[in-house]
């Protein structure tokens, strides 16, 4: 890791730079990669932790600057926009598990609402002319409205963190008309990949799916099989990100791929990748049905694809396929062995 107290960089100097908020989670490690690959200085916040916790941007850290910061420590992010004078701030930090979400509901509210108001405020004390982007969601759609989603579509969140995310989104666009600040939301519908956190749905398959080819698990316990989600490649959607950051007036955008599948369908690809029939090994257990669901989820990219040049370039199987074969490949490297059929 290394970390920098250098306050003289300005953002006037010719390499572009950004700093990431939630430079440790999946969107984080693709964006920073993104941004390295365009020449950008990329500096990463990250909270205090008795152990380090770089498992996804491991082999960035020596091209990344890292910052000690927190979400809810107002002065902290101000001191780490003042050593990193970026012109573009990605909001990526949040309590992102929307079941964790029932469970420590004001904590989401502190990380995922409230977050984003402090590091605005930190935008506006430092340096208003920086670019700033939110990453909002698509569980602000929660109850659907209108089908398929779009920009003027709107919002009936169904989960605290939906709830939040709703105030992150509107605190962003209040403040991009009451200070004239360069902030942008991207309305983001679910995206995945080999780094996506092993509790939501996507890895948890693909990892059990593993699991269950290398005989190291017998079953995948499973929540609601029935619900829809639009379902991309984090790869895509961070291109989408930068995008926007990049136009001449600040707008919000829906990322999505314009297609939904059900969860039933998710384990259908991935066991099959495998030559397994789901139904041998899927148990609905209740213990994973949330108290209020999001039952539908398709967004409408159309505006994005016009003023972006935004499009997906990783189908569904595709990219299930590949979360298959990355975790079967990670745990047989780890030793699993006995593979069963
Ligand atoms: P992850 O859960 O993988 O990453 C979340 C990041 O936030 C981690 O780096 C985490 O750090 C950091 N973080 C959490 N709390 C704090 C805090 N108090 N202070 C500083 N950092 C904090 O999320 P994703 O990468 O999947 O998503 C990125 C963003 O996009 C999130 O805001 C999420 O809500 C949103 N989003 C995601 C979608 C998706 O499908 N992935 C869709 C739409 C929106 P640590 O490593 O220390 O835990
Ligand atoms: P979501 O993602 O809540 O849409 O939020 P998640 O992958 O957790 O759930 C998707 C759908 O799958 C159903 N489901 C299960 N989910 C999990 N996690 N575990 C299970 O065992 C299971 N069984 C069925 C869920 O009920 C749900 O309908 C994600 C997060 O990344 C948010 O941060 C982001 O904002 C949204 O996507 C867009």
């Amino acid at each position: 890791m290394s970390t920098t107290t250098d306050t003289s960089k300005s953002a006037d100097t010719k390499q572009k730079s950004a700093l990431i908020t939630g430079i440790t989670g999946q969107d984080g490690s693709y964006l920073t990669e993104l941004l390295l690959g365009k020449g950008y200085k990329v500096y990463g916040v990250v909270r205090r932790s008795s152990t380090e916790n770089f498992e996804r941007i491991g082999h960035l850290t020596d091209r990344v600057e890292l910052i000690q910061a927190d979400l809810l420590d107002q002065s902290s992010l101000v001191k780490a926009l003042e050593t990193a004078r970026p012109r573009e701030v990605y909001n990526l930090a949040a309590q992102s598990f929307v079941p964790t979400s029932w469970g420590q509901p004001v904590l989401t509210g502190e990380f995922t609402a409230l977050g984003v108001t402090r590091i605005l405020e930190a935008v506006r004390a430092v340096d208003p002319g920086i670019r700033f982007y939110q990453a909002s969601s698509s569980e602000m759609f929660g109850r659907v409205l209108e089908v398929p989603q779009k920009e003027t579509t709107p919002f009936y969140p169904r989960s605290p963190y939906g709830v939040a995310k709703v105030y992150g989104h509107f605190i962003t666009v209040n403040y991009r008309e009451s200070y004239d600040l360069f902030a942008v939301s991207g309305i983001l519908f679910n995206h995945e990949s080999p780094r996506r956190g092993l509790e939501f749905v996507t890895r948890k398959v693909s990892d059990g799916v593993a699991r269950i080819k290398l005989g190291l698990a017998r079953e995948l316990r499973m929540g609601n099989l029935e619900s829809r989600r639009d379902w991309g490649f984090a790869g895509d959607y961070v291109d989408a990100m930068w995008r926007m950051l990049q136009q001449d007036a600040p707008d919000d955008f829906v990322v999505a791929t314009g297609e939904t599948h059900s969860v039933r369908e998710l384990v259908e690809v991935a066991f099959g990748r495998v030559g397994l029939d789901y139904r041998e090994y899927v148990v609905e257990d209740p213990a994973f049905i949330r108290p209020a669901e999001v039952d539908l989820l398709i967004g409408d990219p159309a505006k994005a694809r016009e003023k972006l040049g935004w499009t997906p370039e990783t189908s569904f199987r595709e990219l299930v396929h590949a979360m298959v074969d990355a975790d079967l490949a990670r745990l047989t490297a780890r030793g699993g062995a006995g593979v069963v059929k």
